[in-house]
């Protein structure tokens, strides 16, 4: 049966997010849904005109309609504005969650059975008002942060080291922003953990620069945030759901008792394949470790609590 994903914003990562689908035909049919709708007709036409080099063979297509995004398989959010000088964290919190709100509604109404995988920042704050706002099954909601914090995590210490990224393993829990907590304690080297291999302070330097990781990149660029590897990572995550891989990958993910959090949405281990989110896996952690988790999570909650007034 043919698949389809559909991505809700098509800017920088949504745009990304159709190439490398593309390109890695995860599926028979893209379509890229934006308020701006010539970007979306755009990007889709230049895309599909890149499969005739490149020799992929999907449909991509771009509109502003809701009804096209109907029986999708998987759908990626990364719909939302960037903050504006002037503007604080709550004024794009509010609109973002606006934004939000309009398209779980859009969600629900034309395609309630799809995978969702939202993007959108405040990552944790997002996913859980997507999926308050849509009713989905929490098992098919998750959001995009920890493969991203991880694959910084992982390709600092490769450079540090001077190995191959290939050879690292590594995670990176909790919330997307300062609250993110890499665990050093859960980072080898092909099976060498990291500690024997780097000092505890250039251990805790790395860990560092992946907590502000982003806004690295953010200066950098001037204008607009990171893509290239939020794409990957959101790619990686519809992968494993469209074909059952069963990948263990860290992921915003609802909680409902597990590490002592509930109802909450934060980033952890889970199994993704064919159901969504099939197993949350409780790692043992260290006090300080499940208290950083925890201070993570409820900053998030409190946020959300604080407008949805629960
Ligand atoms: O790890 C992570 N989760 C992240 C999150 C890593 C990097 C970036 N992260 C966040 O993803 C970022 O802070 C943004 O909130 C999203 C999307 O980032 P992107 O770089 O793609 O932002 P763009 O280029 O501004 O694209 C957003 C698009 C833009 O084309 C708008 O026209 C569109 O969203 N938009 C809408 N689409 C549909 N419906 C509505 N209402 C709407 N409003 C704006």
């Amino acid at each position: 049966m043919s698949k389809k994903i559909s991505l809700i914003g098509a800017g920088q990562i949504g745009g990304t997010l159709a190439h490398l689908i593309g390109l890695k035909e995860l599926v028979d049919e893209v379509v890229l849904f934006d308020v701006a709708s010539g970007v979306t007709k755009g990007k889709a036409l230049d895309i599909a005109q890149s499969s005739s080099v490149d020799g992929f063979n999907v449909k991509l297509s771009g509109t502003d309609n809701y009804e096209d995004i109907k029986d999708s398989d998987v759908i990626i959010i990364t719909a939302g504005v960037p903050r504006k000088p002037g503007m604080s964290r709550d004024d794009l919190l509010g609109i973002n969650l606006k934004i939000i709100k309009q398209v779980a509604e859009g969600v629900k109404k034309n395609s309630p059975n799809a995978f969702v995988i939202c993007i959108t920042n405040p990552l944790d704050v997002m996913v859980m008002a997507f999926q308050k706002y849509s009713g989905l099954p929490t098992n098919k909601v998750v959001g995009m942060a920890g493969i991203l914090d991880s694959s910084r995590f992982k390709y600092f210490i490769s450079q540090e080291l001077n190995v191959p990224v290939k050879n690292i393993e590594t995670l990176v829990l909790g919330g997307h922003g300062d609250t993110m907590v890499p665990l050093p304690r859960y980072t080898t080297v092909n099976g060498i953990p990291v500690t024997q291999l780097l000092s505890e302070a250039e251990v805790a330097a790395i860990c560092e620069r992946t907590a502000s990781g982003g806004g690295e990149i953010v200066k950098l660029l001037e204008k607009g945030s990171a893509f290239y590897a939020p794409g990957s990572a959101a790619a990686i995550m519809a992968e494993a759901i469209l074909g059952d891989r069963k990948r263990v990958l860290p992921c915003s993910t609802y909680l409902n008792g597990e590490y002592g959090m509930e109802d909450i949405y934060i980033g952890v281990p889970v199994v993704l394949g064919k159901d969504g989110v099939e197993r949350i896996i409780e790692l043992e952690l260290e006090s300080h470790e499940l208290e950083s988790l925890r201070e993570s999570g409820s900053f998030y909650k409190e946020q959300l609590g604080s407008i949805l007034g629960y």
